[in-house]
């Protein structure tokens, strides 16, 4: 743990400071007004939850899937974030009405901060958006926004040119988040929009029924759909799908929290070495639990992440904080249940706008 004191004339330019020295994932653990002017913040990081460097969770190399960690070692575990947890939700209230009081102060910023705020976006990436935004020369303020804002967010890229096929796709994630959802929309855009040959598996042989509503779309869209048990049911699906484009694959959901059941399922992907795994998220989830979700998933390395139930939400600051957090991609949005419809493909330009104030809000002219 690394701690720093920083001084500055105001809150905003010491937040700055902040995360120039520690990152964005600095906690701060004081804040003060200096009796001179200025202001004062202590704040600390810990090196390995660093942005990007998610902890992967893979278990020490001499511990096997089947051997439990030592009696005591998961309630610490569990105990340590839960700490985190708090820390971090002390230091989001204590920024953000520190950063409050000099937002306030600046008219033409304002009312930016407090729907950044609403949208629940980071009070840590609200700083670094608002920061100098007006500007000596005032200016757009809110078409600088919209360019902060994608450049900070960050979309899947799709395969790259020359990929070997069939692309094995794996939908990973908590439980009932929309996986085999968003796996039956995906199969019918590429396989009806995209006119590409797609072949699915389900390895959620655990919950009842739960084959079968993959099977289901499988007939609907006449595509070939497999059930692979273990990690040679797996790697024979795939075998006898290798005349297709893209092997869509649907997994059981597991909590973050199953250590044991999340590296079983590990194990049984890894039997197809050319898996890709996207990690499926609910939009509508508290950022710190969504936080605790990727470091757990990390284990299975995401190639992005797919965000669903957009439709129950009118807060998409998480999306944000987890992308500029994790370093990981959005590939796709889900907006609702239906199938094929309620898919689309994330872009920095979609993404920003549903983050930006709606057009009939108050335009902010500096
Ligand atoms: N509103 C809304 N509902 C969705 C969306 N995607 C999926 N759902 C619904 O969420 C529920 C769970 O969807 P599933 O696809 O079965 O979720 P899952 O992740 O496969 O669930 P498990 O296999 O049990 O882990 C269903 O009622 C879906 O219709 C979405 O984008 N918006
Ligand atoms: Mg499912």
């Amino acid at each position: 743990m690394k701690v720093k004191r920083f001084t500055a004339s105001d809150m905003t330019q010491a937040l700055r400071e902040v995360r120039k020295a520690l990152g964005p994932d600095a906690v701060i653990l004081s804040t003060g007004r200096l009796p001179g002017g200025g202001v004062e913040i202590t704040a600390a990081v810990d090196p390995t939850l660093a942005r990007g460097q998610l902890p992967t969770s893979d278990p020490p190399a001499n511990q096997t899937a089947d051997q439990a960690p030592a009696e005591g070692v998961g309630d610490l575990a569990e105990l340590t974030r839960q700490v985190r947890d708090l820390g971090q939700m002390v230091a989001r209230h204590l920024v953000l009405s520190e950063a409050a009081q000099d937002f306030a102060g600046r008219p033409e910023v304002a009312p930016l901060f407090h729907h950044l705020r609403q949208q629940e976006v980071a009070p840590a990436l609200i700083a670094e958006l608002l920061d100098d935004l007006a500007g000596p020369g005032g200016g757009n303020l809110l078409g600088r926004l919209a360019i902060r804002l994608k450049k900070m967010l960050n979309v899947y890229p799709g395969p790259g040119p020359g990929q070997v096929r069939p692309l094995v796709w794996a939908l990973v994630g908590p439980t009932g988040v929309g996986k085999t959802t968003t796996v039956a929309k995906l199969a019918a855009s590429h396989a009806l929009k995209h006119r590409l040959r797609v072949g699915m598996i389900t390895l959620d042989t655990f919950r009842i029924a739960a084959a079968e509503q993959l099977m289901v779309y499988g007939r609907i869209m006449d595509l070939e759909t497999k059930v692979a048990a273990n990690g040679e049911e797996y790697a024979r699906a795939v075998a006898e799908l290798a005349e297709t484009d893209l092997i869509l694959v649907d997994t059981v959901g597991r909590s973050p929290h199953d250590q044991g059941n999340l590296e079983e399922l590990r194990a049984i992907l890894a039997a197809v070495p050319e898996t890709v795994c996207h990690l499926v998220l609910a939009c509508p989830t508290r950022d710190a639990d969504l936080r605790a979700t990727l470091e757990s998933f990390g284990r299975f390395r995401p190639q992005s992440l797919i965000f669903t139930k957009l439709d129950e939400t009118s807060s998409y600051g998480v999306i944000l904080n987890q992308v500029v957090h994790s370093g990981w991609p959005v590939s796709y949005l889900a907006c609702g249940q239906r199938v094929p419809d309620d898919l689309e493909t994330a872009t920095r330009e979609g993404l920003a706008r549903r983050l930006m104030p709606p057009r009939g809000e108050p335009q902010v002219v500096a």
